[in-house]
């Protein structure tokens, strides 16, 4: 564990009473966007990243930890891995781990669980790099301020571009064995009626081709995906962060975690922690930024933002902050195949397609993975649905912590929307639901979400283009400004919007 220990402090990390012209709190998609634009416009920038750098191998040799085998990598700061899927032919799954500042945070609300990445690259660390561009009739109902016009045709195809997001050839996946699973996801969709698209990704479909010839080391293929990608996932630390860091102007400061932004005349005060790797605070650090940008993620953003409001920090935000956060309507579901209607042994890690009932039922679904290694006979989904429920944080003085307060029944749409794909292909298949992944005898997987949005709303809480009313440089650009839905998987979205805002913020602001 030594080596991997010592990954988050081998960056230059920021200095106690440093002074930086722009400060960016997170490395996920919305920091990385702004980090590199503002970079190559002039101006130097340094990103604070609570996780840790992920650049170092472990014990093992390598840098992540493969999601059948979660170890002291797997979880942020828990003694027990907290599995999505928590159980398996009824028996419990999870299992104890040492405690460290590991990839992926399993955070939890009193009504949900909200699965976050932790480390540079933030969400891309951790995500199945579903690529996908909501349909332009949605746009509307997703971003109302927005215009589509320039989203279509500027910012969706520049995001893209950047993220190296690119398509499985149609050829390969009809007839590999690791796409199975995939394949039997449209039979089903298709002899029910339903539409059912190949999605783009931001694994490189090239390199995934190799490892299932087993020319090349295998990771999507060998199920890697929740604890990260040895190899395959163009995640930001290849994409956006790599470009940033080359221009020279971008530092990075892992393990670092702001706790709190003060005005100090026409600069800001930020507060660091350093971390180490079992969560101790070993140094705070205080600093001072022109600008400061929250790109901690929706939750990590809503988070800091409510706290600083209600304890006079940053008094002048307005009643918006904290509100409009939603789940993106996710809910999972299992459903049982026949015995003659085998999903694979082997199956990649990475999710290639989803049914489209959208407009009619207001879900699309992802046909996901269960790598179990094993034929399950199991098909699994994600579904990603139009659940209107929306919820706010508040600041707990007595706890000293943000409260979040979504309710698990508020999942009821959501499962509602998905029975209108599910329930149909079971009646089509004379199939029924799996009972065992979720811990007990429960179908649905309610209890969670991989797509926390809102809580920072543009155009609400922020400017139209993500600068907070109450006080000039101090701007949001990550997922926390899309108000709960995106109707699709989110992160070209929240690529795109940080995209768009932050060319208005360099023209107009610097
Ligand atoms: P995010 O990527 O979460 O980055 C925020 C960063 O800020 C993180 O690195 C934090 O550690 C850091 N941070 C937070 N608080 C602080 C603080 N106080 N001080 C310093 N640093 C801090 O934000 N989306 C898709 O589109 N397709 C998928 O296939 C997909 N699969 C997913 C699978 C899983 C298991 C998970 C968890 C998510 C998935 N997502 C997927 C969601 C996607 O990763 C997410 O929407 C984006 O990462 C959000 O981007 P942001 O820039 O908002």
């Amino acid at each position: 564990m030594a080596t991997a220990a010592l990954a988050g402090r081998a960056a230059a990390a920021i200095g106690d009473g440093a002074h930086v012209p722009v400060l960016v709190i997170g490395t996920g998609y919305g920091g990385s966007v702004a980090a590199l634009r503002l970079a190559q416009a002039g101006v130097d920038v340094h990103m604070v990243e609570m996780g840790m750098a992920w650049d170092t191998p472990g014990t093992d040799g390598k840098i992540f930890a493969n999601t059948k085998t979660p170890d002291y990598r797997s979880y942020w700061l828990r003694t027990r891995t907290k599995q999505p899927i928590s159980s398996f032919l009824g028996f419990p799954i999870d299992k104890d781990v040492p405690r460290y500042t590991g990839i992926l945070d399993a955070e939890e609300f009193s009504g949900i669980i909200v699965y976050q990445g932790r480390g540079v690259g933030g969400g891309s660390l951790v995500n199945g790099g579903m690529a996908v561009t909501p349909k332009r009739e949605n746009f509307g109902a997703i971003l109302p301020s927005v215009s589509a016009d320039e989203m279509y045709g500027t910012y969706y195809p520049r995001a893209n571009s950047e993220l190296g997001v690119n398509n499985v050839d149609p050829a390969w996946w009809e007839t590999v064995d690791c796409y199975q699973y995939s394949r039997v996801g449209r039979k089903h969709a298709q002899r029910s009626g339903f539409a059912f698209t190949l999605v783009p990704n931001a694994y490189d479909m090239n390199y995934m081709k190799q490892e299932a010839a087993g020319s090349a080391p295998q990771s999507a293929v060998a199920g890697e995906l929740l604890y990260g990608n040895n190899y395959g996932k163009k995640s930001l630390p290849k994409t956006y962060l790599a470009k940033a860091k080359a221009t020279g102007r971008v530092q990075i400061s892992p393990l670092h975690r702001v706790t709190s932004v003060t005005p100090a005349g026409t600069r800001y005060t930020v507060v660091i922690e350093q971390l180490t790797s079992d969560g101790t605070v070993s140094a705070t650090k205080t600093v001072t930024a022109d600008r400061v940008f929250f790109a901690a993620g929706s939750v990590g953003t809503s988070k800091l933002l409510t706290k600083l409001k209600a304890t006079g920090a940053l008094s002048n935000l307005n009643g918006e902050v904290g509100k409009g956060w939603g789940d993106n309507g996710n809910v999972m579901v299992g459903r049982a195949n026949h015995m003659w209607d085998p999903t694979g042994a082997v199956q990649t890690s990475i999710p290639t397609a989803g049914i489209d009932n959208w407009a009619a039922g207001g879900a699309f679904a992802e046909v996901a993975p269960l790598p179990t290694g094993i034929e399950t006979y199991a098909s699994f989904y994600l579904s990603i649905t139009k659940n209107p429920n929306r919820a706010q944080f508040s600041w707990n003085a007595a706890a000293n912590r943000v409260d979040l307060n979504w309710q698990t029944a508020w999942k009821q749409p959501a499962i509602n929307m998905a029975k209108t794909i599910f329930d149909k292909i079971n009646s089509t298949e004379g199939t029924i639901y799996r009972t065992d992944l979720f811990g007990g005898t429960k179908t649905w997987g309610d209890h969670l979400t991989y797509h926390p949005l809102g809580g920072a709303v543009l155009n609400k809480a922020t400017d139209n283009y993500g600068r907070l009313h109450g006080y000039a440089g101090l701007y949001v650009i990550d997922g926390a400004l899309v108000p709960g839905n995106t109707s699709v998987n989110p992160f070209v979205t929240i690529t795109a919007l940080a995209e768009r805002n932050i060319e208005k913020i360099i023209a107009t602001d610097f």
